[in-house]
């Protein structure tokens, strides 16, 4: 590619892959609405809110593929929520409709089936179960692409990423976890494709302990190579496990299933 745009470049993830992607393109163009840095030699730094759409049309402009992991992260507010993933996505989708289409891979989340129990082992087409406004907006994010690969042929990867961090942290996360490596070859994988169309892809590692099925997404030819096993024996001696009736050992989404519909601006 000749330019590569990476939202939410400022972010936990974004940080990481900022550097980690960097052999994709000639030219990385980073943005996020929290400052940026300085740019590295190949890159071009633009600030700016998904939710103004008019910078996020000169934002889209003259790029070949965009990962997009800008937004809200966690449960927030509606009007934040609403700003950065909803309006931000339908201003993000506008401008790629306008310059040419690059293909998207969209940071969606495990958030939008929180509530299927961690008993429950999930295709990709498994009916959307949202934990919260958050995971609803991930929801909006998946049905927005895929109406515009339908009506328009944008193509996007939907990869729902379970916990992206350097290790898993928690017990949940054993199940979860995506290694910063693994992510790394999905996104080479969904920019390689010849034909990506628009899947649902779980983006997850190559863990022992299995809630989703990627065999739908097998084309792409993405094999995970981590396993969050290496890390159980260490896990167990230092965090403890969560009770059996507690909604971290219960629900696939974890705690979120418990945040309220938050009101007040939590920052
Ligand atoms: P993060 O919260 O660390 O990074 C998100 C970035 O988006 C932040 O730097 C923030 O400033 C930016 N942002 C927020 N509102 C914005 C707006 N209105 N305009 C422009 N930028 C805005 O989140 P993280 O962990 O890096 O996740 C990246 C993406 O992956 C997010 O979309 C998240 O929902 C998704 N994801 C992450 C998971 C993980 O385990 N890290 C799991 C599932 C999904
Ligand atoms: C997410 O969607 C969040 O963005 C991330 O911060 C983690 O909480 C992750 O899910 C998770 O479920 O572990």
């Amino acid at each position: 590619m000749k330019r590569l745009l990476i939202t939410g470049a400022a972010g936990g993830v974004g940080r990481v892959m900022r550097s980690r992607l960097a052999h994709l393109a000639e030219t990385i163009r980073v943005s996020d609405v929290a400052p940026l840095g300085d740019a590295a030699a190949n890159e071009e730094c633009i600030q700016c809110d998904l939710g103004d759409a008019d910078a996020v049309d000169a934002l889209i402009s003259g790029c070949d593929g965009i990962v997009h992991l800008g937004g809200v992260s966690v449960e927030d507010t509606f009007e934040k929520i609403n700003n950065a993933n909803i309006v931000g996505l339908y201003n993000l989708y506008e401008a790629a409709r306008a310059h040419g289409m690059p293909r998207i891979l969209f940071a969606s989340s495990n958030h939008v089936v929180g509530y299927y129990r961690q008993d429950e082992y999930l295709g990709t087409d498994a009916r959307p179960k949202p934990d919260g406004l958050y995971g609803v907006s991930k929801c909006f994010g998946e049905a927005l692409a895929s109406m515009y690969h339908d009506k328009f042929g944008q193509e996007t990867a939907l990869v729902r990423i379970g916990s992206c961090f350097e290790r898993p942290t928690n017990h949940r996360m054993l199940a979860t976890w995506l290694s910063y490596n693994d992510f790394v070859a999905l996104v080479e994988r969904v920019f390689a494709a010849p034909k990506l169309g628009c899947p649902v892809i779980w983006g997850v590692s190559a863990n022992d302990t299995a809630w989703w099925d990627n065999s739908a997404a097998r084309y792409l030819g993405w094999t995970p190579k981590d396993n969050s096993a290496k890390f159980r024996a260490e896990l167990e001696q230092s965090v403890e496990r969560p009770d059996q009736g507690s909604p971290h050992a219960i629900w696939q989404g974890g705690v979120f299933t418990q945040d309220p519909i938050y009101k007040e601006d939590k920052s």
